[in-house]
């Protein structure tokens, strides 16, 4: 359609532990649909064009399965997911052990300052908090801040909560980087807008 030829492409990236519904938060955001349980999820990246203060966006999401090999795509992404699950702690020691250091730039020791990109933290599997709670949300909320999160979220990809608000956070966040960086850019798409009028 004519609307996306001018769309603001955004590729973001989600990274966590083994099963914290990497998969799952992407369909649930991307497509609405709910991964079966089982499901094998097939590799590669999926999009879809959203509109946001009048802005149209293609929001690309792809997962970054090995760490190791997933240099390119932390490299040149524009935001980033962090996630862990709510019922495994482990999975929270793994974004400290694993993740952050990955995440780091090599110029910089201190972990937060050295994210360029903007993070969110997810909790997923909101929906097994009353059974299975393992994390608490003020650990999530502690490990946020540390990371200097623009936004920490407790998410449930099956039951379908909090997951826009998520995504559309980071959208909002590297819109409102794009808009401080490029201030000029905006005026003058308006001046030639009057142009043309
Ligand atoms: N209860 C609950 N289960 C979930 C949720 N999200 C994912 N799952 C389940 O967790 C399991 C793993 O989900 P995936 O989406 O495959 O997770 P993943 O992070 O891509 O997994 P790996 O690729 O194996 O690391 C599946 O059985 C999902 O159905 C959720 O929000 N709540
Ligand atoms: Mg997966």
């Amino acid at each position: 359609m004519g609307k996306k030829k001018n769309a603001t492409k955004l590729h973001f990236i989600l990274i966590g532990g083994k099963g914290v519904g990497k998969y799952s938060l992407r369909e649930q955001y991307i497509k609405g649909w709910i991964a079966p349980r089982e499901f094998d999820a097939p590799p590669g990246s999926s999009s879809q064009t959203i509109v946001l203060d009048k802005k149209t966006i293609q929001v690309t999401v792809s997962i970054i399965q090995d760490l190791k090999s997933g240099g390119d795509e932390i490299e040149n992404c524009q935001g980033i997911a962090i996630l862990y699950n709510i019922s495994d702690k482990n999975s929270l020691e793994y974004i400290r052990n694993e993740v952050i250091e990955i995440l780091k730039d090599s110029s910089s020791s201190d972990a937060a300052e050295s994210i360029s990109r903007p993070v969110i933290l997810v909790g997923n599997k909101a929906d097994e908090a009353k059974l299975n709670r393992q994390v608490s949300e003020e650990d999530g909320k502690k490990l946020s801040e540390e990371l200097e999160c623009c936004g920490f979220f407790e998410t449930s990809a099956t039951c379908n909560e909090n997951v826009k608000k998520a995504f559309e956070t980071l959208v909002g966040k590297v819109m409102e980087n794009h808009a401080a960086q490029n201030p000029d850019n905006e005026k003058r798409k308006k001046k030639s807008n009057c142009v043309i009028l």
